[in-house]
């Protein structure tokens, strides 16, 4: 059933994709989630060219990220590969066409990780973004550091995910994060001649190509063990008191005391 989380709207063969939860800031709920692989899965590819995806209007967070409220609280992995968003990021990244992150506002936490898992991203002056699984003590799922080591320098990685500081839309421009940043008042517009301008090239050669480029990009061979001894270590950090801690003082509106336990 379509849902009003996110709104589907086609013009020109560019379908634009809007998250529509003001009150909660766009976190990323399962319900959310689910209703934007939903609205991907609908669009007929041989007619919509490039997608848009963006958040409503006017709104000062682009998305506050993944539902804290959502995640498991027991011994479990936070983000394994079934999560609602991991789900979420496949189908934007397997999506046969060009997907552009238009963002206005702050992006928060597995969102930074759903717009670098957009094919191009184009901002204006209020755009921030942070990733902060450390304000949790949440470690974060290996495929996702695989998404930014593929798209980041490791130092800034390395700031980004240690501070959990919001990167300003300068700084995301000097980074190249973002492909474009552009006044605000432009955002709409030239986020749309940008998608229109993709929509007469050959389909078949944009789709190979953008598939090429995330097989190749993935492409990372890791011996089992070497897998399996990072999981468990995922494992201890998840079934920290710290991460309960995390989870908790957020609920509570309160700041986390980690102890390293
Ligand atoms: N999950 C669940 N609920 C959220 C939420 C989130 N990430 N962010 C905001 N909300 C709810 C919040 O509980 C409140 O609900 C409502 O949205 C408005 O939030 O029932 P309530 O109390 O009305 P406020 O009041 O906090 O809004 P505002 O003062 O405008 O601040 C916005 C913002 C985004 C700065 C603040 O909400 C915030 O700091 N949110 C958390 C941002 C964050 O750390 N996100 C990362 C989540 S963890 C993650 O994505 C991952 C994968 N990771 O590894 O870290």
């Amino acid at each position: 059933p379509p849902s009003d989380l996110v709104t589907v709207g086609i013009a020109n063969r560019v379908a634009t994709l809007t998250l529509n939860n003001a009150a909660k800031r766009n976190a990323l709920s399962a319900a959310l989630l689910d209703a934007l692989v939903a609205g991907l899965k609908s669009l007929d590819t041989q007619e919509v060219r490039v997608v848009i995806l963006r958040a409503a209007a006017g709104l000062p967070v682009w998305s506050a990220g993944h539902d804290i409220k959502e995640l498991p609280r027991g011994h479990e992995d936070p983000l394994g590969y079934s999560d609602p968003l991991e789900k979420a990021l496949r189908a934007i990244r397997e999506l046969p066409v060009p997907v552009i992150a238009m963002v206005h506002g702050t992006v928060w936490g597995g969102a930074f990780d759903l717009v670098l898992s957009c094919d191009m991203i184009v901002a204006d002056e209020t755009a921030s973004f942070a990733i902060t699984p450390v304000n949790l003590g949440l470690p974060y799922n290996t495929t996702g550091l695989m998404h930014f080591i593929g798209r980041l320098p490791m130092n800034l990685i390395k700031e980004m995910f240690f501070t959990a500081a919001p990167l300003k839309a300068a700084d995301a421009e000097h980074w190249h994060i973002v492909n474009h940043l552009v006044p605000s008042a432009e955002l709409e517009g030239f986020t749309r001649t940008l998608a229109e301008g993709m929509t007469a090239k050959a389909p078949l050669a944009v789709a190979v190509i953008k598939e090429q480029l995330r097989v190749l990009s993935d492409y990372q061979p890791i011996a089992a063990q070497v897998f399996e001894r990072i999981q468990d270590m995922r494992r201890q950090v998840y079934e920290s008191a710290d991460f309960q801690e995390g989870i908790a003082a957020f609920l509570e509106k309160r700041k986390a005391v980690f102890r390293g336990t």
